[in-house]
């Protein structure tokens, strides 16, 4: 096997639980922006006396301004939007703005003068440029993943610090989503903002995880700041066991051991978390103590089966979007996780699609805890622009961001690289950069991708060149709702190209919660039934079916849906309404699920 590569992502590993990290969520100052005017001058060049400087009007004392006062912007007199949020919720002039937007928070922090500090953004929907105390201290593109800026030298000694962040959530052609997607550009800072002090040599990045076979523990850590060269690295992953690892010359070590006999695993259904430590020194002095709660498991796939700690499991399933219950927002809450995962657990599952891009933390996190095994996913979505080499650059980045926060996750066992893209030489070349650099990053998991079905008449068969590139192949199939019917679903048959494990990544009808009627009436609840009914029987002759996900938990926000009276904006597929009215698809899904062998 070959040994792990080093992660070239900033990423601190469990960034918001470290010692000392505070939440900056809350209230946060905005100014909209729709023309730039806070970052750019009248040519269109940088302006120099932008927004980020945080001036405001200079007043006499009986509160008028001053006649010699040019400035017309002021956070301080501003209204606030919530963090972690989108704006689309928060202001209904802000519903589907995907232009820029200025947020301004000031909070009380003492700095360390002998540490580091970095900010953490959960995530940014889609660029954000940031600064503190005025100081540009990074930008970061894609609209879901985390990155983390350092902050040290702008933060002022003395307790008032200020973070100003420019976010712009435009819809391109040359961005991971492309300009179409089936959800909502739900702009904003979306994820938890934290600020994250660390000594000045840090563990910033760690990872421990078994390999395929669970004969071997596999790991890396980064150590970053000037004494990183050599230094030492203690690793404990409890039970009695740990390991002693010194830091190379680039601050790495790398971990390839035989895996202790007696690792008690965790299963789905059955999580066991370990408290893992690190511990860094350098002589008898300890600089850093990163801890975190790891499973541990294997996953492999052996032909057409997918096997977890060497058992096949079938992947009784269900695809989640990130929308909030209840609220026009992104799910960006762990209550919103909580809530999402019940409904999901209310069918009996064993597995969650996270689409169609990277889901909170939080979120893998729950499913770690609740021994649900987890599909993850890239926005790499219908059209991108596939010869543009700076768009593949970001892709690899938001991938990078993925498997460098998730690597400890033990319910994340596949990476998921695309959804219904269509086969063609660029797209090919590019899909197989993403599936090359997943197995480079990680070597413990499974690499997929969604695949789209065009009918076929009464057969159908994979063919997508990809399919052999990857080592679990999706199939989103849309019988009896977008072509053929609920009759003749049933009698399709599946082929495929190259042996692999398919999941049945999509099916599903929309039905809008509490319309009844016949069960051939578009739109009602009976209809959205008889075509799961159909589905499954149609899925259980396929003999190398490894797993299913309904399209999908609940139905989603998404202005593409506009048919009046029946989706007004949402996407009605879900198995439950907005608010978790449960549909009675719901109970045909759990009757298959209870009922379904295992392979
Ligand atoms: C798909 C897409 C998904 C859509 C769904 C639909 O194939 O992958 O993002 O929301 O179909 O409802 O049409």
């Amino acid at each position: 096997m070959a040994a792990p590569t080093s992660v070239p992502v900033p990423l601190i590993t469990n960034a918001s639980s470290r010692p000392g990290s505070i939440a900056l969520d809350g209230s946060w100052a905005h100014l909209i922006d729709p023309y730039r005017t806070g970052e750019l001058d009248l040519w269109g060049g940088e302006n120099t006396r932008g927004w980020h400087r945080g001036h405001r009007p200079r007043r006499a004392a009986d509160g008028s301004v001053l006649p010699t006062d040019r400035v017309e912007y002021d956070f301080e007199a501003a209204t606030t939007l919530e963090v972690p949020g989108s704006w689309v919720g928060q202001r209904v002039e802000l519903t589907h703005y995907e232009g820029a937007v200025w947020y301004d928070h000031s909070f009380a922090h003492e700095p360390d003068r002998d540490g580091r500090a970095f900010l953490r953004f959960g995530s940014v929907n889609h660029d954000a440029r940031v600064w503190c105390n005025g100081v540009e201290v990074g930008r970061h593109v894609g609209g879901y993943g985390p990155f983390d800026l350092e902050v040290t030298e702008a933060l002022r000694p003395g307790s008032d610090q200020r973070v100003t962040v420019r976010v712009e959530a435009e819809r391109r052609a040359d961005r991971i989503p492309g300009l179409n997607t089936d959800w909502a550009n739900d702009g904003g800072i979306t994820g938890s903002v934290h600020l994250v002090p660390v000594p000045t040599t840090f563990l910033r990045t760690a990872w421990v995880q078994l390999d395929p076979s669970g004969a071997r523990l596999l790991g890396e850590i980064v150590v970053d700041g000037a004494d990183a060269a050599g230094a030492t690295v203690d690793l404990d992953i409890g039970g009695g066991w740990s390991i002693t690892l010194e830091a190379g010359p680039d601050g790495i070590a790398r971990l390839d051991t035989p895996a202790p006999a007696d690792l008690e695993r965790w299963r789905p259904g059955a999580a066991v978390l370990h408290e893992v430590t690190w511990r860094l020194r350098v002589g008898d002095r300890e600089l850093d103590v990163l801890t975190d709660r790891v499973g541990f498991r294997t996953v492999r796939t052996e032909g057409a089966r997918i096997l977890v700690n060497d058992e096949p499991v079938f992947l009784r399933g269900i695809a989640i979007h990130a929308d909030a219950p209840g609220r026009n927002d992104r799910a960006c809450r762990p209550e919103d996780a909580a809530t999402l995962l019940d409904w999901a657990q209310s069918l009996g599952v064993n597995f969650v699609r996270l689409s169609h891009y990277q889901h909170p933390e939080h979120m893998v996190r729950e499913c770690d805890r609740r021994g649900l095994l987890a599909w993850c996913e890239l926005p790499v979505y219908w059209g991108i622009a596939w010869d543009d080499d700076a768009v593949l650059t970001n892709a690899t980045s938001q991938l990078d961001e993925l498997i460098v926060r998730d690597r400890n996750r033990a319910s994340a066992i596949l990476w998921s690289v695309a959804n219904e893209t269509m086969p063609d030489e660029g797209r090919n070349r590019f899909l197989r950069r993403l599936i090359g650099r997943a197995r480079e990053l990680d070597p413990t998991r499974l690499v997929a991708a969604a695949l789209f079905v065009t009918p076929q008449g009464d057969g159908h068969h994979l063919d997508d060149p990809i399919a052999a590139d990857l080592d679990v192949v999706g199939a989103n199939n849309y019988f009896a709702w977008y072509y053929g019917d609920v009759e003749t679903t049933p009698t399709i048959g599946w082929s495929q190209d190259v042996e692999r494990p398919l999941i049945m990544t999509e099916y599903g009808a929309g039905a809008l919660a509490g319309n009844h009627g016949h069960d051939r009436a578009r739109w009602t609840e009976e209809f959205q039934a008889a075509v799961y009914t159909a589905q499954y029987e149609m899925q259980r002759a396929i003999p190398f079916l490894a797993g299913t996900t309904p399209w999908i938990l609940k139905d989603f926000r998404t202005p593409k849906r506009q048919l009046p009276g029946i989706q007004d904006g949402w996407n009605r597929k879900g198995l439950f309404g907005p608010d978790g009215e449960e549909k009675l698809a719901a109970r045909v899904v759990r009757d298959a699920y209870a009922n379904w062998p295992d392979p």
